[in-house]
């Protein structure tokens, strides 16, 4: 209250002070006017008379002189005229007056003495009089002086009144302004407050309230605030939820992974030495947004799932630095913390030059080792000039590396992908010590497909630097092992499942892949209101359909999204009573758009999507909403949460973690996931209805027994599906193939590396 005090005094005291500048200015100017107006008059009367008066008192013709003054007896605020002789004696004057003026008239005296006219304010029987005098000439010679007498008094009643009316404005402007800083004050301020205090004491209690939102409605002013503390309530929620949920598995003595169970783990097995992560892509990407700088999380598998492992293990990410903002943010050495808003890990970023991102990323990497690893019938193109970029991109990267990594003892190092082949062994060459592994997050092809690489052997030495290679799945293990025995020398044992060449033992494991499947965090978002969130986003999208579909992707020629489109265009033929009841959201983040196969796609599903739209949609829906740009992973979560089903039609994919997403998201153990038979994430999810994408016929019917799947039915395979994701989430895939990694004996000399 006292704050609400302060501040209406000060404004009270404003405003009177404003008042009181204003009005005496508006006063002194109004007081000026009437003055000059009263002035102007009496030296208009007083010429006009002064012709008719002359001749008259150099005749002494008196009673003339006396009836003509008469005459301006009685004028509008006119008192009367005087005429004095060259003594200032009265020759004549208007009755009313001549007993009230002293004789001689000083003021005619002067005027006569100093020729000159006179104006003053003066008292005559207690009324304010504003008195003119003019002296009177014939032939140069003073004949006496004229004297008009107004009456004065009427400029302080309009003076008054002006003070008076302003006092009133000033009266009522306060207590407008007074009403005014109260209501503010209560609705911007006390109130939110208030409101924002018992949010506080409310979750201090234990309620579970993180995801309702901690803005007082009103809360513009403390909108800062309210985020930093939401966050901080946020994080706090999660740590309770994680405590209750450890003490829970150890009361089951379940071995689960989870965020703490890795930390704890490599606290332990670590023993304080960093972790190297390297990769193409980085986690976090500056970028312009306007004048101002925004940091995003690129659209990819890679930094989703790595991410939350080096948030718990702290260590160097070394990657790309491909945002065009990305320089801003960087200390000398090119690092910078991150994550944002809660720094955890360092970023360490590299810079290529234009020609280098063309040949290595886009070219050998994108146009040549991504198509030969994916069979979906988009050729590789591998040109030699690519080629050359590609290693020396390799060994820029060693290079850095090597640097970043001094004299540490027997550096643990994760390589991440296709980018990277050459790296295992350029670091090994120079730091056999090193403990490195290689993950390959997409498929690996079989022997013949492999061997239309023109540098196949190179790429295949290249990784066999490394001590571990891992890959989401069996199957490509298998192809991996086949590829080498078809175009390396090497003893391959086919029990242990490893390659050794020239000394040195490569192991090739199975490590799929996962998302970070939080129960504690799952458990607050269990507490969403799911409607309430369904009915927002429809009104954000504009259609408002019983059913609702969603598909999120990097728009990929290997995610199947044409195909994807035309099931759902053949659905609404085969089955047209879901016209107006089915919509499909597409959450497309544009890729690799510099690679004119994938311009053609992005322009090819739009087309699509219009065609399809254009046939059936009615007023106020259609099937498919487009949303084609990248998303933050709470946005598109929300849509995870309340779609009715997923759908992954990749035509090839190493695991897809966007159907582990889903199903991590559905804490209320509803939804339908539609995956395709070709993604590593298939093996694992198999409650998901595992459709062929090159089979549309069959995608059509899959979508129609997905919509009209019993409830019981999707709780129960929702379920199975979130037990395998949450027993093998991300904390396990780093927390193993870390282990194995550090457990694995390495030879100390760079000799034994050689063939
Ligand atoms: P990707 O080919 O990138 O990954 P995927 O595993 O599906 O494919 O991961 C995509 C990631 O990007 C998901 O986390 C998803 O949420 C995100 N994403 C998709 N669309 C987005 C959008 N519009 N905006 C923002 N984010 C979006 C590669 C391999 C996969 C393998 C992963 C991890 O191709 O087979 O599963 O690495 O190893």
């Amino acid at each position: 209250m006292k704050i609400t005090i302060r501040l209406i005094v000060s404004l009270v005291f404003v405003i009177a002070l404003v008042a009181i500048v204003f009005s005496y200015n508006q006063v002194s100017n109004e007081e000026k006017r009437l003055i000059a107006e009263l002035e102007r008059r009496a030296i208009i009367l007083a010429e006009s008379l002064q012709e008719s008066v002359k001749p008259l008192i150099e005749s002494n013709s008196f009673s003339k002189l006396n009836r003509l003054v008469e005459r301006f007896g009685n004028r509008e605020r006119l008192k009367g005229v005087a005429v004095f002789d060259n003594h200032g004696s009265i020759l004549s004057s208007t009755p009313d007056l001549a007993p009230k003026i002293s004789q001689p008239f000083p003021q005619a005296v002067i005027s006569i003495t100093e020729n000159r006219q006179i104006s003053s304010f003066k008292n005559l029987s207690g009324s304010k009089i504003y008195l003119y005098t003019m002296p009177l000439h014939q032939d140069d010679k003073a004949i006496g002086s004229l004297a008009i007498f107004h009456d004065a008094s009427y400029i302080d009643v309009r003076l008054k009144g002006i003070w008076k009316q302003n006092l009133f404005r000033f009266l009522a402007l306060s207590i407008l302004v007074v009403i005014i800083t109260l209501l503010v004050v209560r609705w911007s301020i006390t109130g939110p407050i208030a409101q924002f205090a018992e949010w506080m004491r409310e979750l201090r209690m234990g309620k579970d309230r993180v995801n309702e939102p901690a803005t007082p409605k009103r809360g513009d002013v403390l909108s800062p605030l309210i985020s930093e503390v939401t966050h901080l309530a946020k994080s706090l929620a999660i740590a309770r939820a994680r405590a209750e949920e450890e003490a829970r598995l150890r009361v089951q003595a379940e071995s689960l992974w989870t965020a703490n169970r890795l930390k704890e783990h490599m606290r332990v097995e670590l023993g304080g030495k960093k972790l190297y992560l390297i990769s193409n892509r980085e986690p976090y990407m500056h970028v312009k947004d306007g004048r101002n700088i925004k940091c995003i999380v690129p659209a990819g598998g890679l930094v989703t799932a790595l991410d939350p492992v080096m948030r718990i293990c702290d260590g160097v990410w070394i990657a790309h630095g491909g945002g065009e903002a990305d320089r801003v943010v960087v200390d000398g050495n090119d690092k910078l913390r991150v994550p944002p808003e809660e720094p955890a890990y360092t970023l360490k970023r590299i810079w290529l030059t234009k020609e280098e991102e063309n040949g290595y990323y886009y070219g050998f990497s994108n146009e040549g080792l991504w198509p030969l690893c994916h069979i979906t019938h988009t050729r590789p193109v591998f040109r030699l000039d690519d080629w050359v970029y590609y290693q020396k991109v390799n060994e820029k990267f060693a290079e850095i590396l090597l640097k970043e990594i001094g004299g540490e003892e027997s550096p643990l190092v994760l390589i991440q992908d296709y980018h990277l082949a050459l790296l295992p062994l350029l670091i090994k060459e120079k730091r056999p010590d090193a403990k490195v592994a290689i993950f390959w997050h997409i498929p690996w092809p079989n022997p013949e497909a492999f061997g239309i690489c023109p540098w196949q052997q190179e790429i295949l030495i290249g990784m066999l630097g490394a001590d571990i290679i891992g890959f989401h799945t069996q199957f490509h293990c298998n192809n991996f092992l086949d590829t080498v025995d078809r175009f390396l020398e090497s003893k391959i044992d086919w029990e242990q499942f490893s390659v050794t060449r020239g000394g040195n033992t490569t192991m090739i494991k199975t490590f799929p892949i996962s998302v970070s499947f939080d129960s504690a965090l799952d458990r607050v978002s269990a507490t969403q209101e799911k409607t309430l969130l369904r009915e927002t986003i429809l009104k954000e999208i504009g259609v408002h359909p019983k059913y609702l579909g969603v598909g999120v992707d990097r728009i990929d020629y290997t995610k199947g999204i044409p195909e994807r489109f035309r099931a759902i265009e053949r659905f609404l033929e085969k089955y047209p009573e879901y016209i107006g009841e089915f919509t499909f959201v597409e959450l497309g983040a544009p890729s690799r758009i510099h690679i004119k196969r994938y311009r053609d796609l992005l322009a090819e599903v739009e087309e699509m999507a219009d065609k399809i739209n254009w046939r059936f949609q009615t007023k106020g829906w259609k099937p498919i909403v487009f949303l084609k740009r990248h998303h933050s992973h709470e946005e598109i979560d929300r849509f995870y949460k309340i779609a009715d089903l997923c759908m992954v039609t990749s035509l090839h994919d190493g695991m897809n973690l966007v159907a582990k997403e889903f199903v991590a998201c559905r804490a209320d153990e509803d939804g339908v996931l539609v995956l395709s038979q070709f993604t590593g994430a298939s093996r694992e999810l198999k409650d998901a209805i595992i459709v062929n994408p090159y089979d549309i016929e069959g995608m059509a019917d899959d979508i129609y027994f997905a919509l009209t799947m019993e409830m019981i039915e999707r709780s129960e395979r929702m379920r199975r599906m979130r037990t395998v994701v949450k027993e093998h989430n991300i904390y396990g895939w780093a927390g193993n193939l870390i282990t194995t990694l550090l457990r694995l004996r390495v030879p100390a000399t760079s000799e034994s590396n050689k063939e």
